[in-house]
């Protein structure tokens, strides 16, 4: 998978692709990553990326003729590859989402600056994406979200081939069972004995229960 990040800001993401499992999905050839810096697309000897919105209003909108370049830069190396763009008004991000983008070629993905994007820019992407009701002040952090949140599903990133099958909001909702490990008792608060029992279908039961209830309570 090869991930191309379109950015003001990509300096914001050297540290994260240089430690953990973004490092090591790189290093076992499963993930690439490439900033785009969209600077290197702006008009004139400023190189300017943003101007004023029409009808007037507060703050600058990223132009679209920069974005349009730089989409368009990242789709000559990848034309496969889907072209996401971080917005608050974009589709709600679940797990169900990051399990589809796991399964695609490429991503582009566009991280919004300022107060947004000139509407245009919808003509040449595929998909927005919010990863939550709230606003930021740039794309970066919601395109590390997608990035790792999507490497962690691509087989061989993870360790164990279920870590990625158990875990929570595996259907966009279940919550995963708690988790215990040793010592058995810490500060008088002990492990559940089912899990030290050694019988596995009652372990299974009562991670299960377990999920059940937990999910329940938090919807309601
Ligand atoms: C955002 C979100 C988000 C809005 C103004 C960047 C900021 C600035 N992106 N999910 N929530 N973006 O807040 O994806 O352009």
């Amino acid at each position: 998978m090869k991930f191309q990040i379109i950015t003001l800001f990509p300096e914001m993401f050297e540290g994260v692709f240089a430690h953990s499992m973004l490092f090591k999905a790189q290093d076992k050839g499963l993930a690439q990553f490439q900033l785009i810096n969209l600077r290197d697309f702006g008009q004139g000897p400023r190189k300017t990326v943003d101007d004023s919105p029409y009808g007037g209003g507060d703050g600058m909108l990223l132009k679209v003729e920069p974005l349009h370049k730089a989409i368009d830069f990242a789709k000559n190396s990848n034309p496969d590859a889907k072209v996401i763009l971080m917005t608050p008004r974009g589709q709600k991000y679940m797990q169900s989402q990051a399990r589809e983008f796991s399964t695609e070629s490429g991503l582009i993905i566009v991280c919004g600056r300022y107060e947004g994007y000139d509407e245009r820019v919808a003509q040449f992407i595929d998909q927005s994406v919010s990863i939550g009701n709230y606003v930021l002040t740039g794309g970066e952090i919601p395109a590390m979200v997608l990035v790792d949140s999507v490497t962690r599903l691509i087989p061989g990133v993870l360790g164990g081939a279920t870590s990625a099958e158990i875990e929570s909001f595996a259907d966009d909702i279940t919550i995963e069972y708690p988790q215990y490990t040793r010592p058995e008792e810490y500060e008088g608060l002990k492990v559940p004995e089912v899990l030290l029992s050694g019988n596995h279908q009652a372990v299974e039961s009562w991670r299960s229960q377990q999920s059940q209830l937990i999910t329940k309570q938090l919807n309601s």
